[in-house]
């Protein structure tokens, strides 16, 4: 390509970029129709952020698990306009420059490489997006109730393909995990022979259960409820049914189920509801 017609295309791109932002009435450019766009989508990812977050998460029964809802709706609403912008930008080319006849499309202009308002602003709010969830991530990440008593402990075992809880002490052992509220709960994690992850979801807790040591994690709940207990690693054949049901109690209630199970009521009042 010569010189002089890279130069006449560099002119029809300054002229069509102009055309974009300046030219004809203002509902007409571009770049308008483009914002109009960015802010109808935007609109949307923020409306599906707050109505379906709800829909598809589990229940909210422990404080680190109200972290997790803020949290999920908080990068949506923020992920939205930047998704926004990218969609806008395609839908508006792909139904404005369409090809519709059967000519040869015309060649790519030379690229516009520098741009510092775009190149400011791009970086700018980058960071500023970054820092605020970064910040906002730590917090929630360190969100813990201090509580008064002693932190209930329950010794988890993951194995193809389920679950085990132990409630040290009481001589209880079974397959369902039973946690009471007002108390911190310490999960001691292990697994008997591959990597699993435990998952007890409406606590809003995560952590791998590995073979040969134990991880830890600790959870607060605040509200009784059913709920899910999950392996979130991908562990063998039947993976997608190690599942175990999960259910949050009064410490009364706590007391009386580990009776139920076997624990005498001295050793279960002991661990249910407190003390040292
Ligand atoms: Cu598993």
């Amino acid at each position: 390509m010569s010189s002089n017609h890279e130069d006449i295309k560099r002119e029809q791109i300054a002229e069509a970029v102009e055309g974009w932002t300046h030219g004809g009435p203002l509902y007409r450019r571009p770049a308008f129709r483009i914002m109009i766009l960015v802010v109808l989508f935007s609109a949307f990812g923020i409306w599906a952020a707050a109505f379906f977050t709800d829909k598809i998460m589990p229940s909210i029964l422990s404080t680190q698990m109200g972290s997790v809802h803020d949290t999920v709706i908080l990068f949506t609403v923020l992920a939205a306009p930047v998704s926004a912008l990218v969609y806008a930008i395609a839908a508006y080319s792909v139904y404005k420059w369409r090809r519709t006849g059967g000519d040869e499309p015309p060649p790519d202009g030379p690229p516009i490489r520098e741009n510092t308002l775009v190149t400011s602003l791009w970086l700018g709010m980058s960071v500023i997006l970054v820092v605020v969830l970064l910040v906002w991530g730590m917090t929630a990440l360190s969100s813990e109730n201090q509580g008064q008593l002693k932190p209930v402990t329950v010794d988890v075992y993951g194995q193809q393909w389920l679950w085990t809880f132990k409630y040290p002490g009481t001589g209880v052992e079974s397959n369902q995990l039973v946690v009471p509220t007002g108390r911190q709960i310490r999960f001691v994690i292990t697994s008997y022979d591959v990597t699993h992850g435990f998952w007890p979801n409406s606590l809003g807790v995560q952590v791998d259960a590995n073979p040969g040591f134990n991880t830890y994690i600790t959870a607060d709940p605040t509200k009784t409820g059913q709920f899910a207990v999950r392996c979130s690693q991908l562990c063998g054949l039947y993976h997608a049914y190690m599942d175990a049901n999960g259910k949050v109690v009064t410490p009364a209630q706590f007391s009386a189920w580990l009776i139920s199970q076997g624990a005498s009521s001295s050793a279960a009042n002991a661990y249910a509801l407190g003390g040292k």
